[in-house]
C-alpha cells in the first residue's frame, strides 16, 4: 500500500507539486495492538484538482515552448497533502523520494528533484519547509499567506506567489484611511490568523488616524451567548465600520445569528479568508451582507486552463483515481465499474448533470489561486532557463562557475529563483529578500446580482508595484455600501472640529474621540480638525469666529461723538469766557469790576480761555508734537490761571490789611509786584515742562496691553516723575491759593471775593482728586476723554464760582452795583 503520486511525468528536470487534493482525513486507531494503517483521505477537492491541473498545464505548456527551456524537459509529481500538516508530511517525503523504477517504468534516469510548487496551508508550509531545509530544496507556495513564513532564519528555502497577509493588514489600513473612517471595530476568529492580523492591523494603524472601538473574538467552539454579547457590542458603538479577520467556517454560526437578531447597518471589511467565500453569496445575505468591501487575491488568466480542463476525463485517464473521484464529486457516479474504488456511487449513464457545489470548477475564466500556482512553475522554468544558459566563466557561483547543466543541484536553482524576473501577462514576477513577490490584491465589493444573490465585483487594487503612497487605486463611483447606499459611511467617534475649534482629547478615551473648543481669543484655527490654534501675529487679532487673523482695531479719541461732544463744550466754554470778558470790558467803568483789580481779572479770564482751549490738543491721532504739546500746554495755562487767582487772593488779603491802622502792605503789592508774582509762579512751571521736554518728552505709543483687540493710540509721560512734578506744582499752588482765600473768606464787605475764590478753589480740588482714579480706570480712548473732562469741567468750575456772581449783578441787578453795597455797612 505505498504512497503514490496524482500525476507524474519525467523529465530532465522534475518539480514537486503538493496540493490539498482531499480536505478531510481520517486518522488511524493509534491504539498500538495492531499496526497501524495508513491515513485515508477523503472528501474530494475539485478545486485543488484544477490547482493540480494548472500545474501539469505549465508544466506542458513549457515543454512545448521553444523559447523556455528548448531541449529540456520538465517532468512533475504531484502528491496529496490532504489540507493537514501530517499528510503534508508524507506528501513532501514522498516528493524527495525521486521516482523509483518502480513508480514510473517511463522514466529509467532518475532526474534530479529540484524545487517544489506547495503547499497551501500555512501549517502545512511550515511542516514541509522544515523537512526540505536539510536538502536546501526551494518550494514556492501559492496559497500559504502567514506573515510567519517571510521569517528567512527558519524558513531559508521558502518562496511564495501569494501576498504575506502583512501586505493585507496593510491594504485594509489604507482603506480605512483613504474612506475617512477614524472608529472601527475588528472582529476575529480564535486562531493563529485572527491574532497575527488583528496584531498586525492595531501595528499599521498607530500614528495614524484611525482607532479601534472594539476588538471582539469569534469563540473557537462556537456559542451563541457569546456572540449575541458581540452583537450587542457591535451595535451600540458608533463604528459603523467592522473589519473581520476571519474563515468562512467560523462567521457561518456568527452570521446566522446575526441576521437573527435582524441588525443592519454595518459596513463590513472582509479579510482576505472570506471575501471570496461562496457561502455567502445567496439572496437571503444582500440585506446583511451587501456592500461588503475586502482584499481578494489577484485574479489571473491562464488562455488554454478551459479547454485543458476539458480534457480530463475518466476516458483519457482511465487508470487515474483522482479522476474517478472528481467524477463522483462532480457528477455523483463512477465511470468504470472494473476499478475497486472504495466508494459506493453507481456507475455513470452519461445523463448525469454537474453538482451544484462545485460547478466553480468548471468557471475558470478568472482564477486567483490556480493562476498563483501557473506564476510559481514560470519562475521555476524561467531561474532553471537561466541556470542553463549560464555562460561558462560568467557565473555567479565560486570562481564565477556556473552549474553543471547535468547535475544540477536545488541550492544552485535557489540561487536563481532568488534573482529572477519575468512579465507574465503584464505582470512582473520576482522575489525579494524574504521570499515574497510583489503584493497585489483585488478590491472586491459584494454587490446585488440580477438574481437577487451577491456578486463580487472588483472596484480596485493594491498594487505593490505602483510607487508607495499610490498603491491603493479605487473605483469610488463603482462601490455598492451597505443598506444599498450611494455615499460613503460615516464611522467616526467624534464629528471633525470646524475652524475656529481645536480638538480636545477626552481623558481616558482613544485619540479619534474629542471634544471641540474654541479657540482663545487672539488664537485662530483656519481647518477643520486642528490639534492647536495658532496665535495672530503682532498688530492682529482673530475675529469672533476665531478663523482669521485680522488687524488690530486702532483707538484714540478723534472727531467721533464724544471727541466732537467735548470740542463743542470746549469751544463753548472759551466763547463764554470771551463773552465775560466783553461784559467787564464794557462795564469797566463800574464799581464792581474796578474794585477788585480789574486787570487781574482780565488775565484770569484769558487765562482761562487758554484752559478752555488747550483741550482741544488732547482730541486726534497723538503724534510726537502733540503728545509734548499736550501736557505742556495744559500744565503752563493752568498755572498761569491759578497763580492769577493767587495773586487776587493776595490782593483781597492784602487791601484788608490795609484798612487796619499803621499798616501798608498796598504798597508793597501794586500792579507791578502783582504781574511779577504771576510771572514769576507760571516760569516755575515752564522751567520744569522745559526740562522735562529736554530729558524725557512724552511720545506717542501704541498700547496694546489693556484690550489685547485693540491698539489703543495715546501719550506715554516719559518721565513720571516730571509729570508729577508737574500736576504737583499746579496741586501746590491751588492749595495755597485754598489756604489763603480760606484765611480771607470771613472778612467783611458784601461781596466778598475770598469767598469765591474758596469755593471756586474747593470745586478744582475735587474735580482733579476725582479724575485721579477715574483716569486710572478708565479704558482706551476714554482715558483722554476723562482728562479732558477734568479739565473742562475744573475750567468751568472756576469761570462760574469767579465770575457769575459778577455777572449776575452786572446785568441783571445794576442797581445793586454801587460802591457803598459792595463794600457793606
Ligand atoms: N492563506 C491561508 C488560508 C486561507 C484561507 C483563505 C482559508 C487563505 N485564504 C480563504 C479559507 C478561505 C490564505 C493560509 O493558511 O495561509
Amino acid at each position: 500500500n505505498t504512497f503514490k503520486p496524482g500525476f507524474m511525468a519525467g523529465g530532465d528536470f522534475v518539480f514537486g507539486g503538493i496540493f490539498p487534493l482531499h480536505y478531510n482525513q481520517e486518522m488511524p486507531d493509534l491504539n498500538c495492538t495492531y499496526k497501524p494503517g495508513p491515513v485515508q483521505c477523503n472528501g474530494f477537492d475539485p478545486r485543488a484538482f484544477r490547482w493540480a491541473l494548472t500545474m501539469k498545464l505549465a508544466v506542458e505548456e513549457i515543454n512545448n515552448s521553444s523559447e523556455l527551456l528548448p531541449n529540456h524537459t520538465l517532468g512533475y509529481k504531484i502528491f496529496d497533502s490532504c489540507a493537514y500538516p501530517l499528510t503534508g508530511q508524507r506528501a513532501a517525503l514522498a516528493v524527495m523520494n525521486g521516482p523509483t523504477e518502480a513508480d514510473s517504468p517511463m522514466c529509467s534516469k532518475a532526474s534530479p528533484m529540484l524545487a517544489i510548487i506547495g503547499e497551501s496551508g500555512s501549517a502545512q508550509s511550515i511542516v514541509v519547509s522544515r523537512i526540505l531545509q536539510p536538502f536546501r530544496i526551494p518550494m514556492i507556495s501559492y496559497f500559504s499567506s502567514c506573515a510567519c513564513l517571510s521569517d528567512r532564519r527558519e524558513f531559508p528555502t521558502f518562496f511564495r506567489v501569494i501576498p504575506s497577509d502583512a501586505y493585507q493588514v496593510k491594504a485594509i489600513a489604507k482603506l480605512l484611511i483613504n474612506f475617512n473612517w477614524t472608529w472601527v471595530g475588528v472582529l476575529r476568529g480564535d486562531h493563529a490568523y485572527g491574532r497575527s492580523a488583528l496584531q498586525g492591523l492595531l501595528n499599521e494603524l498607530q500614528d495614524t488616524s484611525v482607532c479601534v472601538s472594539y476588538q471582539e473574538m469569534i469563540p473557537l467552539l462556537y456559542d451563541s451567548q457569546r456572540a449575541i454579547e458581540i452583537i450587542r457590542v457591535m451595535n451600540s458603538s458608533s463604528a459603523r465600520v467592522v473589519v473581520v479577520f476571519s474563515a468562512e467556517g467560523e462567521l457561518t454560526p456568527f452570521l446566522k445569528d446575526y441576521m437573527n437578531l435582524n441588525v443592519t447597518g454595518i459596513q463590513w471589511i472582509a479579510s482576505e479568508a472570506w471575501v471570496t467565500a461562496s457561502v455567502f453569496t445567496g439572496s437571503e445575505y444582500y440585506p446583511f451582507l451587501g456592500g461588503t468591501i475586502g482584499f481578494g487575491i489577484r485574479q489571473g488568466y491562464i488562455p488554454k486552463l478551459k479547454d485543458y480542463i476539458t480534457t480530463v476525463n475518466p476516458q483519457a485517464y482511465p487508470t487515474n483515481p483522482l479522476v474517478q473521484e472528481l467524477w463522483g464529486a462532480l457528477y455523483g457516479c463512477t465511470p468504470f465499474s472494473s476499478l475497486t474504488h472504495s466508494t459506493q456511487l453507481p456507475l455513470c449513464t452519461g445523463q448525469e448533470t454537474l453538482n451544484k457545489q462545485h460547478s466553480a470548477y468548471m468557471n475558470t475564466s478568472s482564477p486567483r489561486i490556480a493562476y498563483n500556482v501557473y506564476k510559481g512553475v514560470y519562475a521555476l522554468a524561467h531561474s532553471l532557463h537561466n541556470l542553463i544558459s549560464c555562460k561558462t566563466g560568467n557565473g555567479p557561483f565560486n570562481n564565477s562557475m556556473c552549474a553543471d547543466n547535468t547535475k544540477v543541484y536545488p541550492w544552485q536553482l535557489q540561487h536563481y529563483l532568488q534573482e529572477v524576473s519575468f512579465t507574465i501577462s503584464g505582470e512582473t514576477v520576482n522575489f525579494d529578500m524574504k521570499g515574497d513577490s510583489i503584493p497585489s490584491y483585488d478590491l472586491i465589493n459584494w454587490q446585488k446580482g440580477t438574481a437577487g444573490n451577491i456578486e463580487l465585483v472588483k472596484v480596485g487594487m493594491y498594487d505593490g508595484a505602483r510607487e508607495a503612497g499610490s498603491e491603493l487605486v479605487i473605483y469610488d463611483t463603482a462601490i455598492t455600501w451597505a443598506k444599498d447606499k450611494s455615499e460613503v459611511p460615516v464611522s467616526v467617534c467624534s464629528d471633525s472640529c470646524s475652524p475656529g475649534f481645536r480638538k480636545a482629547v477626552r481623558q481616558g478615551e482613544p485619540l479619534c474621540c474629542f471634544d471641540c473648543v474654541p479657540c482663545d481669543s487672539g488664537k485662530i484655527s483656519n481647518q477643520t480638525d486642528s490639534v492647536d490654534c495658532m496665535a495672530c501675529p503682532e498688530d492682529y487679532w482673530s475675529n469672533a469666529d476665531g478663523t482669521e487673523c485680522i488687524p488690530k482695531i486702532v483707538e484714540f479719541l478723534s472727531h467721533d461723538a464724544m471727541g466732537l461732544t467735548l470740542t463743542v463744550i470746549a469751544v463753548v466754554g472759551a466763547c463764554v469766557t470771551l463773552a465775560v470778558f466783553a461784559v467787564f470790558l464794557y462795564y469797566r467803568n463800574t464799581p464792581i469790576v474796578r474794585m477788585n483789580n480789574s486787570e487781574l481779572s482780565f488775565f484770569i479770564l484769558l487765562s482761562l480761555t487758554l484752559c478752555f482751549l488747550c483741550s482741544l490738543i488732547f482730541i486726534g491721532e497723538p503724534t510726537t508734537w502733540s503728545c509734548m504739546l499736550r501736557h505742556t500746554a495744559f500744565s503752563i495755562t493752568f498755572s498761569l490761571c491759578i497763580s492769577c487767582i493767587l495773586g487776587k487772593t493776595l490782593v483781597v488779603l492784602a487791601a484788608f490789611t490795609a484798612t487796619q491802622p499803621g499798616n501798608n502792605v498796598m504798597k508793597w503789592l501794586g500792579p507791578t509786584q502783582q504781574r511779577l508774582i504771576i510771572f514769576s509762579c507760571t516760569l516755575v512751571q515752564v522751567i520744569i515742562c522745559a526740562a522735562w521736554l529736554i530729558s524725557s518728552p512724552p511720545f506717542p505709543y501704541k498700547n496694546t496691553q489693556y484690550q489685547h483687540s485693540k491698539i489703543i493710540l495715546d501719550c506715554r509721560v516719559g518721565s513720571d516723575l516730571a509729570f508729577w512734578c508737574v500736576l504737583g506744582y499746579i496741586g501746590f499752588l491751588a492749595g495755597l491759593c485754598f489756604i489763603l482765600a480760606f484765611l480771607a473768606r470771613k472778612l467783611p464787605g458784601n461781596f466778598n471775593e475770598a469767598k469765591y475764590i474758596t469755593f471756586s478753589m474747593l470745586i478744582f480740588c475735587a474735580v482733579w482728586l476725582a479724575f485721579i482714579p477715574a483716569y486710572v480706570s478708565s479704558p482706551g480712548k476714554f482715558t483722554t476723554a476723562v482728562e479732558i473732562f477734568a479739565i473742562l469741567a475744573s475750567s468751568f468750575g472756576l469761570l462760574l464760582c469767579l465770575f457769575a456772581p459778577k455777572c449776575y449783578i452786572i446785568l441783571l441787578k445794576p442797581e445793586k452795583n454801587t460802591k457803598q453795597n459792595l463794600m457793606g455797612k
